[in-house]
């Protein structure tokens, strides 16, 4: 039994599998956790690859540590989209953070992720700290005000129910959002095989931040290998030139660390072209 993603029509990457042990439909998508040889467990969401235990540490650690130590003192964090709980789980490690609040818009990707997935949140969603909510992130933004010190956005491709998340509306409503000195993260998409995808995400997220850079870790299992990120901020020092504040004591990670931060946002020629 095997999955493959195509990522073109002539290029996708495969797994092996062992066996399925959730398929299903939501309101929004198709809904899988597969076991892979090679990966271990898997979330597929529309035939995509979301996020496998092999590897999902370096984009929950990218897409959470950047924001959370680039910020003087994250206290109040959004994570919208996300429910598999991997950038909850990461969020929470920050003792000084006193709110987490996960907004998926699909309670079928949280219930079958505690279920079939429980390493990736690993707790977080027992944890005191955290509030989940069933809910449309574009809607939870646009009705909050200075809110929240940092916004993560864990989402799927631009597609259906996610192609509202990199609109300009949406990026001034998520600017309003944040308390004064708050930070915009948000996955980006791959430069290769997303590029367009990227450029127009850049060009309207500068539109509504003043202050935005992107960063890349290597991802394996999403199209073409390499991940973009985008920082946000509404004034300040530009992110990539902002020091990371060090992990909180005994927070031990596995791709991130302070010199991985600041290399991060080295761009490579080709990728500096798509976003300029
Ligand atoms: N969300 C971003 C995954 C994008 C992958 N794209 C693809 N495979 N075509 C990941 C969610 C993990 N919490």
């Amino acid at each position: 039994m095997w999955f493959t993603e195509y990522h073109s029509p002539s290029t996708g990457i495969t797994f092996r599998m062992k066996r399925t042990l959730f398929a299903g439909q939501s309101p929004f998508q198709r809904v899988a956790v597969v076991e892979t040889e090679d990966f271990g467990r898997m979330l597929i969401l529309d035939g995509t690859v979301q996020t496998t235990e092999k590897d999902e540490f370096v984009y929950h650690e990218m897409l959470v540590h950047v924001p959370l130590c680039a910020h003087p003192r994250p206290r109040r964090v959004l994570v919208v989209g996300g429910g598999d709980g991997g950038c909850l789980r990461e969020v929470l490690r920050h003792p000084g953070v006193e709110e987490a609040t996960l907004c998926e818009i699909d309670a079928m990707v949280v219930d079958c992720c505690r279920r079939f997935l429980p390493a990736i949140s690993d707790g977080a969603f027992d944890d005191p700290r955290a509030r989940v909510r069933i809910e449309d992130g574009v809607k939870l933004v646009r009705r909050s005000r200075r809110a929240f010190d940092v916004i993560i956005v864990d989402s799927t491709d631009p597609v259906a129910m996610s192609s509202p998340l990199t609109r300009l509306s949406f990026f001034r409503a998520a600017r309003e959002a944040l308390a004064p000195g708050g930070l915009y993260a948000a996955q980006s998409q791959g430069p290769l095989f997303e590029a367009r995808g990227m450029r127009r995400i850049a060009g309207a997220i500068r539109k509504a931040f003043p202050r935005v850079d992107f960063y890349l870790a290597g991802v394996p299992t999403y199209p073409g290998g390499v991940w973009s990120f985008a920082l946000a901020a509404a004034g300040g020092k530009t992110p990539a030139a902002r020091p990371p504040r060090p992990l909180p004591p005994g927070v031990e990670t596995r791709y991130y660390s302070a010199e991985v931060h600041r290399a991060a946002f080295a761009l490579p020629p080709y990728v500096r072209e798509i976003i300029r």
